[in-house]
């Protein structure tokens, strides 16, 4: 049995891709799309999909652009690659660059970023500095600091990341011999909506799908600028990965939510940890905190009639639940300690 192709090999027909593109990878790509029952019965939506990029190797959908972003700055001779992140960008950076040869510098919101993921962009040797500020202060800081061309920026303000990106949505239509009526899914940055919109745009022109589907974004309450249509100073929220009041790619989103036929809406903390709360419990799928405000987004505009039409639904669970273990301890009750014995066992789980 052979390996499965490679993320840029499998799609490198529809990615920028030349003869002398490194063929990185790290085994990104081809993730799960799963059935959601419980989701299916609450909502009364006849089809629910959980997208599960978790699966990745370094556990979100950062991977998909990462690999590609890694690859043509090498491709282009770069020794270095550098970004802002709320974690999982940096994550994924250190990876690929660890396996490109490359150095990574990352800044990060000091104290805002899950366990999980400054564990591995310590464990993949990034440079790692965090400032007293937001990721809206950390992108700042990495784009004048890359201003001079001596290190290839990896944000999604690199094209090449929504390039990598939009390869999720051509799988869903792949899986699904078409494209859902809408797709539900985490607004940070904004640069996914971006991608996913790009991606089945180019589904449909591909033959893959004969339609396009809604988009239907989600932002934290406290951190839900495009829901405002202000900046937000001072973002707030559980969801780390979506704590951002600034987002860079702000004109595409909205873009995207219109040529959609779609929306961008705010759900609060509370919704969105019943949500992963929910996925975990009733579906078996642990996702991080801010992925599972595609599925909070879900539930709240089902409650609300928001999916009159819509009978096949995807919802992007962006990042692993493992990401952020300390969330997932702080909701729990106390861990009960007591003698190893059977009995005082037994007792226990009375
Ligand atoms: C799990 O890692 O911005 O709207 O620096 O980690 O494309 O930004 C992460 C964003 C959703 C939002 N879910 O995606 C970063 C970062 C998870 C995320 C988003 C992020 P975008």
């Amino acid at each position: 049995m052979s390996p499965r192709l490679s993320l840029i090999e499998r799609y490198a027909a529809h990615l920028p891709v030349t003869a002398r593109t490194p063929r990185l990878s790290l085994g990104e790509g081809g993730t799960p799309l799963i059935r959601a029952p419980s989701l299916q019965a609450e909502t009364g939506v006849a089809e629910v999909w959980l997208k599960v990029e978790g699966a990745n190797p370094t556990g979100s959908f950062k991977d998909r652009g990462m690999v590609l972003a890694v690859a043509k700055a090498a491709e282009d001779g770069a020794t270095l690659v550098m970004c802002a992140s709320t974690g999982n960008t940096a994550a994924s950076a250190a990876a690929y660059a660890a396996r490109a040869g490359l150095r990574c510098a990352v800044v990060l919101p000091a104290g805002r970023v899950a366990l999980g993921k400054l564990s591995q962009a310590i464990a993949f040797g990034a440079s790692v500095v965090a400032v007293r500020g937001g990721f809206d202060d950390a992108l700042r800081i990495v784009r004048d600091l890359a201003a001079d061309g001596g290190a290839a920026l990896v944000n999604s303000v690199n094209p090449f990341r929504i390039e990598g990106q939009k390869t999720a949505a051509f799988e869903i239509c792949e899986d699904l011999g078409e494209a859902p009526d809408a797709l539900c899914i985490p607004v940070g940055n904004a640069g996914n909506i971006t991608a996913y919109w790009k991606g089945f745009r180019e589904s449909a022109m591909a033959g893959l799908a004969s339609r396009t589907p809604r988009l239907l974004g989600f932002q934290a309450e406290g951190a839900a600028p495009i829901v405002r249509g202000a900046v937000v100073e001072r973002p707030e929220t559980i969801a780390t990965a979506i704590r951002i009041g600034n987002p860079a790619s702000w004109a595409t989103a909205i873009a995207a939510r219109d040529e959609s036929g779609g929306a961008i809406e705010a759900v609060t903390d509370a919704e969105i940890l019943e949500a992963y709360r929910l996925l975990a419990t009733c579906e078996g799928v642990f996702c991080e905190p801010a992925s599972a405000a595609s599925v909070a987004g879900l539930r709240s505009r089902a409650r609300a009639g928001g999916l009159r039409g819509v009978r096949v639904a995807v919802c992007v669970l962006t990042g692993n639940g493992l990401k952020d273990p300390d969330t997932a301890i702080r909701l729990a009750p106390e861990l009960r300690e007591v003698d190893a014995s059977t009995r005082a066992v037994r007792a226990a789980l009375a």
